[in-house]
């Protein structure tokens, strides 16, 4: 009997234990050329698919994707997403359905500099159909698109028009084709150079557009994070909504919000508020699903920058550079942003994109650049280095596929 109550002890104490999990493994195939901007999205079964840019097309930067196993396997080889290779294709994101299809956008060309183009795939990375343009106003430079993607397929793509100044937007159903044509979300305080913005839909349609825009607080100029809610149909269900506090006459700079819907229709945003010449704080807010928007959260300490991702239950997991730690920080909260546990995320493993691989929350991949000469991305998981294998193998490299 004490030997059986030594071991459920164990396994309590094993269990709280969060850190990397299993070995890393290489995302990109080809390695000649630059490997950035990679972003993550995890599909029901836990599998996950990968998009990044590099210069694979033959004529600059192209977008290029890779799908992987809730174990790290590969699924698939690297394949290639935009199919007009003229110049740049960058700064790919990519979203995905609760059937585990996905689309990918990025900031491509319309024939008058930038555009923002996407292209829709099936959950197993068969193309459905050919790319297609997003943005209907053209003229200059159209980029840095942020997607969401509800369970039910619709999709939403933001992106900021930086020869109008403007955050705009659009819909598209399931299969790709225009719901909301693009509108204009906001003009306020945008500036040339804004590249911060991020958005999501829930699943009865309505959404939500987060951005940073400048202003000035007591007479000193400073940035803040804004949100504006839209119904399904582009009514608009709030004015520019200010999330972030702008500190004593606008000595607060906030910035870099990323946002995540939950199944139950709330909806987080987080960013970045620098508070002092050195350091800041990684700051959340949360809207529930009748829009209401609670208080600020800080979500971290001294800190510089950050990754955001939220699993369909809320929960979320934030990291960031820590600067009394003087390393990385990963820190898992529940739907309401209390605390769950926190660990200090290893070298070499930097910031780079992560997504949630279960639906429970426990586990999370994290794509990154390692330093130095190797070009590429690397991919770890983090979660809890107790298993069901391992419990009963010893071996905490395993993973289950099964009893997870
Ligand atoms: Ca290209
Ligand atoms: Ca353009």
């Amino acid at each position: 009997m004490r030997r059986v109550l030594s071991i459920v002890f164990l396994v309590a104490t094993q269990a709280a234990a969060q850190g990397p999990v299993g070995a890393p493994f290489q995302i990109n195939e080809s390695i000649s050329g630059s490997v950035s901007f990679p972003d993550v999205a995890s599909q029901p079964d836990g599998s996950f698919v990968v998009v990044w840019s590099s210069d694979q097309d033959g004529d600059g930067a192209a977008v290029r994707a890779r799908r992987f196993s809730r174990n790290g396997s590969a699924l698939s080889g690297e394949f290639g997403v935009n199919e007009e290779t003229l110049g740049d294709q960058f700064r790919p994101r990519v979203a995905t359905d609760g059937r585990g299809d996905f689309v990918v956008v990025w900031s491509g060309q319309d024939g008058d500099g930038t555009g923002v183009s996407a292209r829709l795939f099936a959950a197993d990375g068969t193309a459905l159909g050919p790319e297609f343009q997003v943005n209907a106003e053209t003229a200059g430079s159209q980029q840095h698109p942020a997607v969401s993607r509800s369970a039910s397929g619709a999709i939403l793509v933001s992106w900021f028009d930086h020869t109008s100044d403007s955050v705009a937007a659009a819909t598209f159903d399931a299969a790709g084709s225009p719901m909301l044509a693009e509108f204009v979300v906001s003009t306020t305080g945008l500036y040339p150079g804004t590249s911060d913005l991020a958005c999501g839909i829930r699943s009865d349609g309505d959404f939500v557009v987060a951005w940073v825009a400048a202003h000035e607080v007591g007479g000193s100029p400073t940035t803040d994070i804004f949100q504006k809610r839209y119904s399904a149909g582009g009514v608009p269900l709030s004015g520019d909504f200010q999330l972030s506090d702008p500190g004593p006459n606008g000595w607060y700079f906030s910035y870099n919000p990323d946002l995540g819907v939950d199944e139950h229709d709330n909806f987080l945003v987080v960013w970045h508020t620098q508070l002092n010449l050195a350091w800041g704080q990684v700051r959340g807010r949360r809207t529930d699903a009748s829009g209401m928007t609670g208080p600020i959260r800080e979500l971290s300490d001294a800190s510089e920058g950050h990754e955001f991702s939220m699993a369909p239950g809320g929960e979320f997991v934030v990291q960031w550079f820590d600067y009394f730690a003087y390393g990385i920080e990963s820190s898992r909260f529940d739907a309401l942003g209390n605390e769950v546990d926190s660990f200090p995320v290893p070298e070499p493993y930097g910031l780079g994109a992560q997504s949630h691989l279960s639906r429970d929350s426990t586990e999370f991949v994290t794509a990154h650049r390692p330093g130095g000469p190797e070009p590429g991305l690397i991919g770890q998981r983090f979660g809890s280095r107790l298993f069901a294998d391992g419990f009963e193998s010893g071996d905490t490299a395993e993973w289950s596929e099964t009893v997870p």
